[in-house]
């Protein structure tokens, strides 16, 4: 729970007279007697079940200096106590407060006109009045005849109303649904101190998740990783802390300097902070002026505050107006954890005050535009197989991870695969390792990689194949992407692959007759002279089909390895060089090792043929140069 009202309403009082405990700890607080920052208390109710309530509270200032005090304590209740002070009325906070509490999407509260004892029965009937027509049409608004009486008088003084009030807390929140304990944690930091024996602690409202004794968990932004060494849950040893609850982590691995308000804990290497945020902003009707372009303004979200520039998206609005919504980005000066879903506060540049407020739809944008208004309709309608289809189709041909995926939604690993079978099953994304791409970019990635071999054959006839690595290198896939790809290709025999070399079904060489009358030509002229070569250039010359057809049958020859260069000018038959390193290997019988006169004496060759065979065969490891001489291996 939450409190929220003007200044001096009585707000610290009302949270001691339900809990006994006094929210304003600071010495200052209580020399000035007004509430500066967070101040945090606890109480038990029997709930009507026979269970046992436990309720946290977060008590905020009312001063409108300290409005960001505020904002970061209400980022995370469920609950709230709007705090009127019978002889005082609505004041400017009381509507401000309720502002922030709608736009951070606040449910669930009660309206409560405290120092009832101040005023009589007649006045009190009055500003009754007026505040019911305040709260008209918002979430505090009177309930119909049968429910519970939404606005309570108390005095925290006589404690007159107070058990009507806590009657009042246990229906309202019977009503609160569980917050997802199974989500991955996020813990906003609210405070940071040192205790006595325990070292740094770190308070917040847990928004989601479960955080256990022992945990590892990242600090964001910094990225700083730390470990739980002790939770306390409403100032009691527990466990483990679950979503909703006011938690304190004992930590291990970071002091007090490296912790501060507005950093956040999650698991760690799961999300990434972000500068840019996709999301729907409100303007409040009482806004003084419309927000444009460029416009910069205060950020709050969770317990976190920082600047912002509002991007709006080129086809929509040059601005907006008091009262209106739109799609816009934000581009943030420092980096912040953000997720979809997360609610944040704008607040005008200069002078200070709260304008408007929205949600967060997209907290990994890719493009450096914002993205279009289609994309973020879907992120904004909740459907979770619905968003993420589109967080897949968005990223084409690349596809997208489930860690990836995992790391923009906020949400766990096995609620994605949940809700992503359906749509594997029905054949609209598909899964190819690791990496979920749209069946759309499935079929044109196909597409490509047929249409590419098919282009290679026709420009290489005398060629068998396209190589793997060429053909990604033209489609532009991952080696994941296309393996995964190319494999379901050989499978509906669309491609072939003969070793490295992909090609489509009786494709590959196709010969003419004269060509195929040439290339035994070469390969005979090659073969029957053994490492008396002639000369490449004269073989060629000699040849019926005209040069151009030549080389293409040479580069085929070298491909299959049947011709093999030994340096530029020098090619040699593959049984050539198999019969070399025979002889090779029957000279070291004799000797281990072998110089250049030994080898032309061995081979026949003359040194213009010995000295690049040598090199070769260095190169090969069947030799290896040691001074003038050579080592056989
Ligand atoms: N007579 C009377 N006085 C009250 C009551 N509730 C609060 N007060 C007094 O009103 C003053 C302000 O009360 P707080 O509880 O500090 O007010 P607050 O809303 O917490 O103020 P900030 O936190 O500074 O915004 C104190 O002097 C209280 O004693 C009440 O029910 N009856
Ligand atoms: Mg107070």
């Amino acid at each position: 729970m939450g409190s929220a009202g003007h200044i001096d309403h009585g707000k610290t009082a009302l949270v001691k007279a339900l809990t006994g405990i006094d929210a304003d700890r600071l010495a200052e607080e209580k020399r000035r007697g007004i509430t500066i920052d967070l101040g945090f208390a606890h109480m038990d109710l029997p709930a009507s079940n026979g269970e046992t309530l436990r309720l946290g509270f977060v008590d905020v200032p009312g001063h409108e200096r300290f409005i960001r005090n505020m904002l970061a304590g209400v980022g995370g209740i469920d609950l709230v106590l709007l705090v009127i002070a019978a002889n005082e009325g609505l004041k400017p906070q009381t509507r401000e407060h309720l502002d922030i509490l709608q736009l951070l999407g606040v449910q669930r509260g009660i309206a409560v006109l405290t120092k009832s004892d101040t005023v009589d029965a007649e006045t009190l009937e009055v500003v009754r009045l007026e505040v019911e027509e305040f709260l008209r049409g918002t979430f505090l608004d009177k309930p119909s005849s049968d429910g519970p009486q939404a606005i309570i008088s108390v005095s925290s003084l006589t404690g007159a109303g107070l058990n009507q009030l806590k009657a009042a807390i246990v229906a309202a929140a019977a009503d609160v649904p569980p917050r997802d304990s199974y989500a991955l944690a996020r813990l906003p930091i609210d405070r940071v101190f040192t205790m006595k024996g325990f070292g740094t602690v770190a308070t917040g409202t847990l928004v989601a998740g479960t955080i256990r004794d022992e945990d590892e968990l990242e600090v964001f932004p910094t990225g700083q990783r730390v470990r739980v060494r002790g939770i306390q849950v409403h100032s009691q040893t527990a466990e483990a802390a679950v979503a909703g609850q006011r938690t304190a982590l004992n930590l291990a691995g970071a002091s007090t300097e490296d912790l501060s308000r507005g950093m956040t804990l999650a698991p760690p290497a799961t999300f990434e902070a972000t500068r840019r945020v996709e999301v729907r902003l409100r303007l409040l009707p009482s806004a003084p002026r419309p927000l444009k372009h460029r416009a910069r303004v205060h950020f709050h979200s969770h317990t976190m505050e920082t600047l912002a520039e509002i991007v709006m998206h080129p086809t929509a609005h040059t601005q907006i107006a008091p009262g209106d919504e739109a799609l816009a980005r934000l581009k943030l000066p420092e980096a912040a954890l953000l997720l979809p879903g997360d609610r944040f506060i704008i607040r005008q540049f200069s002078p200070v005050v709260t304008i408007g407020g929205g949600v967060v739809l997209d907290a990994a944008p890719l493009q450096r535009m914002p993205a279009h208004e289609g994309f973020l309709d879907i992120l904004a309608s909740g459907d979770a197989s619905a968003i993420l289809i589109a967080r897949i189709a968005r990223r084409h041909d690349k596809g997208v991870s489930i860690s990836e995926l995992v790391a923009e939604t906020g949400w766990p690993r096995n609620l994605i695969e949940k809700q992503l079978a359906q749509p594997e099953n029905s054949g609209t994304i598909v899964q190819l390792s690791d990496i979920f791409l749209h069946s759309t970019e499935l079929e044109t990635l196909k597409k490509s990689i047929l249409a590419a071999a098919t282009d290679f054959h026709k420009k290489h006839p005398l060629v068998e194949g396209i190589s793997r690595e060429e053909l990604r290198g033209q489609v532009e896939a991952t080696p994941e992407i296309f393996n995964a790809v190319a494999a379901m290709l050989m499978r509906d025999k669309k491609i072939e692959l003969a070793s490295d070399l992909v090609r489509l079904p009786g494709q590959g060489v196709v010969m003419k007759e004269e060509e195929l009358e040439s290339k035994k030509t070469i390969e005979e002229a090659f073969a029957s002279s053994g490492l008396q070569v002639p000369a490449l250039r004269e073989v060629i010359a000699a040849l019926k089909v005209d040069k151009a057809r030549a080389q293409k049958i040479v580069t085929l020859l070298l491909r299959d390895k049947v011709l093999i260069r030994v340096s530029d000018e020098l090619v040699f038959h593959r049984s050539a060089l198999g019969e070399l390193r025979r002889r090779m290997a029957a000279h070291k019988l004799k000797s281990a090792t072998i110089d250049v006169a030994k080898f032309k004496e061995l081979t026949g060759v003359t040194r213009k043929y010995a000295i690049p065979l040598l090199e070769y065969l260095d190169r090969e490891r069947v030799t290896r140069r040691v001074g003038d001489a050579r080592q056989i291996l």
